[in-house]
């Protein structure tokens, strides 16, 4: 029989806890690991990425989409080092993900040898488990405490394995007299995730007593959609989405006033400034600003991280526990609020705000406006699409035009609110689900900076779709810079790229979309496409992403900006006064 090595032990016992994907790229410090992998084709898949940032934001999008372990894998040095930011994503998006990463050889660690980069230590702010291979016979329990903290504590896991370990045959006799073997166990084990009953008591006394009850629903609340509006029924409660949990219910829902923040709806906006009590499900949601203020509304927070529990807004009751779950356990406890008035207020609310936003989706000037795209494309999306974003004025135009359906998944970068995770995010729900739409909808400047991730999805044959919004700017960022601090817009521009032509260069197709009135057209032919396919919007890049109310400080700032010398003034003064008028009239 041939020999067991560490590494292969170490890919068995991940295996045991339901890794089925490893996103990475080889190296020689992960020679090892390597070889087991391929010894276990059958078992777990490898997906060879251009770019070790790519591979840990796909763990990340794997552990959002599927709710299982994701894992990465890196060589030593520089390849750890390029896993950093899709780890914090992770992190900051409270996902389970497995890192794994070579080191040098163990007896040659410190040395100062080549690629001697200690990422335990470089790793030690990302992760809630993070360990270093001390000998073959220390891989099987850490491999099995890896996985059980990372979906147990939901974050980042790593372990760093010196390369000669890897390949090292295992044998008992290595091991020290205490460590006996198979003590660990990869029984996965969860709590109830219920809240104290007490707890629940005191949640409904509150909500009982409110008339004007709003709800904000984060990501924790995706999987809770029908108790969501059967509460929001009962309490006659609006929802108000905060970013990741677009998809908590859909947006033609009865009850919901779409999202909230700076790329939120108005509706939502004055149901957090008018309610008189607040239920937080599964949110963290960070813009303290556009809560209530602290003494305005009675509180009750729903969050399965007792950590988290009042942490942006000082409530009452906090109910530690899974959502839908402690849903369940409120609604018999809820008398029902027959005061209707606060829900259909909000329902008037969200009439008028799709107005506005239906005259943006159907303007035909050219160049096209990003609403008029981003409402083509959701129109089309099936039933069950994956649709992920990048950070940029296109989340706004994601958020805001894209509509969610019940069924379709959406994620982006959250709390780190990252750049380029659209399209690894993308790749990783079709490898996920190879039968359900996947689309990316990303920013030129978001898209540039992973797009070899496209030759990715081309190699693996994932028809894949990916929308680039291409303004030839950083066009968040020019506009924070003019409104919010009143500067003239600086280093912002992009160098224009032919993102067609570069799609159909790796081996996809590429399409070009300029005028609203073929949009919906090529859109429909790109889509029905079993390949990889990008699409390029040229869009007007002077169409601002304006708040759902701009406060009078942002509107001096803007003002201050043009008079400073904003060097794109004029069509920009124009753009937005027309943007204003056409929203009166
Ligand atoms: C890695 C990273 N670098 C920089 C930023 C700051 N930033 C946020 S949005 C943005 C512009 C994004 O440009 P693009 O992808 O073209 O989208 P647009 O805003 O033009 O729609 C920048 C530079 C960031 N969030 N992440
Ligand atoms: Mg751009």
């Amino acid at each position: 029989m041939a020999s067991t090595t560490a590494a292969d032990v170490l890919i068995d016992s991940i295996h045991d806890w339901g890794v089925d994907v490893i996103f990475g790229m080889p190296g020689d410090g992960i020679n090892g690991i390597m070889e087991a992998l391929r010894k276990r084709q059958d078992k777990v898949r490898f997906v060879q990425v251009r770019h070790e940032e790519a591979a840990a934001f796909m763990a990340c999008a794997y552990a959002k989409y599927t709710g299982k372990l994701g894992a990465c894998l890196a060589t030593s040095g520089p390849g750890g080092i390029h896993l950093l930011n899709g780890l914090y994503d992770a992190r900051m998006d409270s996902q389970p993900v497995l890192a794994l990463t070579g080191m040098h050889y163990h007896d040659l660690i410190g040395t100062m040898a080549q690629q001697d980069v200690e990422l335990d230590k470089l790793y030690e702010d990302v992760t809630v488990f993070n360990e270093r291979v001390m000998g073959v016979t220390h891989v099987e329990s850490l491999a099995d405490l890896a996985c059980r903290t990372a979906l147990a504590y939901r974050g980042v896991a790593h372990i760093t394995f010196p390369t000669d370990f890897q390949e090292a045959e295992v044998s008992r006799k290595q091991a020290s007299k205490r460590n006996l073997p198979h003590h660990t166990s990869d029984v996965c084990a969860q709590s109830a995730r219920l809240p104290a009953d007490r707890d629940l008591a005191r949640a409904a006394e509150v909500l009982n007593r409110g008339r004007k009850i709003a709800i904000l629903a984060g990501q924790g609340a995706l999987g809770a959609t029908d108790e969501l509006e059967q509460i929001a029924e009962k309490l006659a409660a609006p929802i108000v989405k905060a970013l990741l949990g677009k998809a908590a219910v859909p947006d033609d829902s009865a009850y919901t006033t779409g999202g909230i923040g700076l790329l939120g709806t108005k509706p939502s906006q004055d149901a957090l400034e008018e309610c008189d009590t607040l239920l937080i499900v599964g949110s963290s949601f960070p813009y303290i600003e556009f809560l209530p203020r602290p003494d305005q509304a009675r509180g009750v927070q729903i969050d399965l991280n007792p950590k988290r529990i009042g942490l942006r807004y000082p409530v009452e009751v906090g109910l530690v526990g899974d959502s839908k779950m402690a849903l369940q356990a409120l609604l018999p406890l809820l008398r029902g609020n027959s005061d209707r008035g606060f829900l259909e207020k909000a329902r008037k609310g969200v009439e008028d705000w799709r107005e506005i936003m239906q005259r943006q989706e159907s303007r035909t000037d050219r160049p096209m406006k990003p609403q008029v795209i981003a409402a083509e494309l959701g129109r089309r999306l099936s039933a069950s699409a994956i649709i992920s974003s990048d950070s940029g004025t296109i989340t706004t135009w994601w958020a805001r035009h894209i509509s969610a359906k019940r069924g379709q998944m959406f994620s982006c970068s959250g709390n780190l609110a990252t750049m380029a995770p659209g399209l690894p995010y993308t790749i990783a729900a079709q490898i996920a689900y190879p039968e359900r739409q996947c689309v990316a909808f990303v920013g030129d400047g978001g898209f540039a900076m992973l797009m070899a991730e496209f030759a990715t999805a081309v190699k693996y044959q994932l028809p894949i779709k990916v929308v680039v919004i291409k303004n030839n700017t950083l066009g968040q960022i020019k506009w924070e810079q003019m409104v919010f601090l009143g500067n003239p817009e600086y280093g912002c521009e992009l160098q224009p790229i032919d993102f067609a032509a570069f799609a159909r260069a790796c081996g996809g197709e590429g399409f070009t979309i300029d005028d609203p009135s073929t949009c919906g057209q090529i859109l429909d032919e790109a889509l029905a496409i079993r390949k990889p396919v990008v699409i390029e919007a040229l869009v007007d890049p002077y169409e601002p992403p304006m708040p759902a109310s701009v406060t009078m400080e942002q509107a001096r700032h803007f003002a201050e900006s043009l008079a400073r010398g904003e060097p794109n003034r004029k069509k920009i003064a124009l753009t937005v006064l027309e943007d204003k008028v056409r929203e009166l009239v």
